[in-house]
């Protein structure tokens, strides 16, 4: 699972053309997972970036734990780096940021030369960019009354007058530890299969007992006791009668009951990664 054996090279292409895309931009928003801020960070961003702009929105923020996502939110201010919480299904997020750009906008407006105000949005693969565009652009177009237009060539995005932006493919970056590999595949930001999904239920159920939030398995799956992982895994796949021809708990089946459960949110607001 580590090293570059599985590195895809339509990953290193979008690394390339990351680099190449920051330098049209002023601004950078990255998007992390707000489940695992710490693991859905490209280690290689600050450095691209340079010294450009640099947002994060902590997304899917409906999904995160709200005093783990707060916590999280100070520590990226403790270390100087711009952060919000983000989701399309929290409306008052939206004002943050547009409250975001619009500063940014008066403060790099004097080395734009009247042109607009180009923002990138990036991030591993299925973190949400795309649909926080769309979203985006939706709000942008009732708030001005304006069609927001698409520019063809490089696909900038006309959002609010004077703002333009560029969607990018999902990034991962080579050399991924399985501590990494792990919570990436938990949200669903790695192809299915790249980590084994009995191992990875297996770890997903020892963090949840971990940080004492098993009420969630058992609002889930009734009767469910806290224990050995694989001994929580039978008992899931018990409960659903997921059984083989033998009468043994299909344990495979169980593992994507239980990975599927945790990425539509049936178990909950669910953080994976406190900060620091
Ligand atoms: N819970 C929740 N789900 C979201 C949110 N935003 C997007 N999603 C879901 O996340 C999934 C991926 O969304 P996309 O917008 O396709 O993600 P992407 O980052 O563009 O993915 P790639 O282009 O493949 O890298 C979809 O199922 C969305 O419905 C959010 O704020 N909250
Ligand atoms: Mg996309």
């Amino acid at each position: 699972m580590t090293g570059a054996q599985w590195y895809p090279g339509n990953m290193a292409r979008a690394m390339r053309l990351l680099q190449e895309e920051l330098k049209l931009v002023d601004l950078a928003v990255e998007l992390l997972d707000a489940r695992i801020p710490a693991s859905s960070r490209n280690p290689h961003f600050s450095r691209l970036i340079g010294s450009k702009q640099h947002l994060v929105l902590l997304h899917k923020a409906d999904r995160g734990e709200r005093r783990v996502t707060t916590r999280w939110l100070f520590h990226f201010q403790k270390t100087g780096l711009h952060a919000l919480p983000f989701s399309v299904f929290m409306p008052q997020s939206l004002g943050l940021f547009f409250n975001y750009l619009t500063q940014q906008e008066l403060l790099l407006r004097p080395a734009r030369l009247k042109r607009p105000l180009r923002l990138i949005i990036t991030g591993i693969p299925n973190v949400g960019k795309s649909t926080l565009i769309n979203y985006l652009v939706k709000k942008a177009a009732a708030r001005t009354g304006d069609r927001p237009g698409i520019t063809r060539g490089r696909q900038w995005i006309r959002l609010l007058p004077g703002f333009e932006l560029l969607d990018t493919p999902g990034i991962l970056w080579p050399n991924l530890s399985e501590q990494t590999a792990l919570p990436l595949a938990a949200v669903g930001a790695l192809p299915a299969g790249r980590v084994e999904p009995q191992r990875l239920a297996a770890w997903l159920l020892a963090l949840i007992v971990q940080r004492g939030k098993e009420d969630r398995l058992r609002r889930r799956y009734p009767g469910l006791q806290p224990g050995e992982p694989e001994a929580m895994l039978e008992q899931i796949g018990l409960g659903r009668g997921l059984l083989m021809q033998e009468g043994k708990v299909n344990l495979e089946r169980s593992a994507s009951l239980l990975l599927r459960d945790f990425q539509n949110g049936a178990l909950g607001r669910l953080s994976l990664e406190e900060p620091p």
